[in-house]
């Protein structure tokens, strides 16, 4: 099968749009300071750096219609999924380095039309403590971080759904959900209806990250295009207290070092996105680095017996 693509392009989106909390909008920069450039490098990957998107600032409103910030959400989005399919049309592994996590709407839906336009299987890991399945009737904030994968699953604003090309950008059936401890209400029944694929704290406090993650990835093949959406709540916040919503009861440092490692052995990451990382909520760019050198697993990094060099 084609080899995922050897060149990785950063691109920064440097806005905390759809999150509750400010300073997500600093994560960009924090995971150059924390190295994640120099990282890819000695991973053996070619890095292109394109910098900065641009868009709206936060006007910090409270929700209108069940939304806050649609219009300004929509923009971060459509230029997300502007640059990271045309990452990939050039052959380039694009790695999102947000932001807030309802940037995955932008990011996922230009995998789902690359992965459309090449005849390709898309299978997307979704690792975060939360579902991300709220809807504008259910949300208990309005925050559009707390629903991409709606969106990405046919259910939001038409402006959101849509921006793969076609409606549902993916099939439901295509997601795996990792480390999840935080569902809302309304949301669980959401994710029941739906059919999601969970693999949550008690699941994972029960039979382990091995047989978790031996699941979430199964029934690859090799063509699949493999897509890590890591929000870093998804971590335990005693090694990832930098992010906006943390919730206790994540996966701790060596459990998270294995779903990264597992991942890797795929061989099939294709597109990535860091999301929700918050600086101003950091300690000494701690979290940041916590999540460089995860990364730094998830491209391939591990001691002796199954390093590739
Ligand atoms: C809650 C909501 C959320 C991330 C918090 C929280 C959602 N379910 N997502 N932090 N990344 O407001 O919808
Ligand atoms: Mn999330
Ligand atoms: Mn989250
Ligand atoms: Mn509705």
């Amino acid at each position: 099968g084609a080899t995922p693509a050897r060149t990785v392009r950063l691109i920064g989106a440097p806005t905390d749009i759809g999150a509750g909390a400010r300073g997500a909008s600093m994560g960009p920069e924090a995971l150059r300071v924390a190295g994640i450039a120099e990282m890819f490098t000695r991973r053996g990957l070619t890095v292109h750096d394109t910098g900065n998107l641009h868009g709206p600032n936060n006007p910090c409103l409270p929700p209108q219609g069940g939304y806050r910030h649609l219009d300004e959400v929509v923009a971060w989005n459509q230029a997300v999924h502007d640059a990271v399919h045309t990452a990939l049309a050039a052959g380039e592994l694009p790695v999102l380095l947000g932001g807030d996590h309802s940037l995955g709407i932008g990011s996922i839906s230009a995998v789902a039309r690359h992965c459309r336009a090449t005849g390709r299987a898309l299978r997307v890991l979704w690792l975060d403590a939360h579902a991300d399945f709220n809807t504008h009737d259910i949300t208990p904030s309005g925050n559009l971080h707390g629903m991409p994968v709606a969106c990405l699953c046919g259910d939001g604003p038409s402006a959101l759904v849509s921006m793969a090309g076609h409606v549902p950008a993916i099939a439901a059936s295509s997601l795996r959900q990792i480390g999840i401890r935080s569902v809302d209400e309304g949301e669980r029944h959401r994710v029941r209806e739906a059919g999601l694929e969970v693999y949550d704290m008690r699941y994972i406090d029960e039979v382990g990250m091995r047989a978790a993650m031996d699941k979430a990835l199964a029934g690859l093949d090799d063509h699949t295009h493999l897509h890590v959406s890591f929000d870093v709540d998804f971590l335990d916040p005693e090694i990832a207290p930098g992010v906006g919503t943390t919730v206790p009861g994540g996966p701790t440092y060596r459990e998270a070092q294995l779903c990264m490692e597992m991942i890797a052995d795929t061989g099939r990451v294709a597109s990535l996105d860091i999301v929700e990382l918050n600086p101003a909520l950091d300690v000494r760019n701690r979290t940041a680095q916590v999540a460089v050198e995860l990364v730094e697993s998830l491209f391939g990094k591990s001691t002796l017996m199954r390093d590739r060099g």
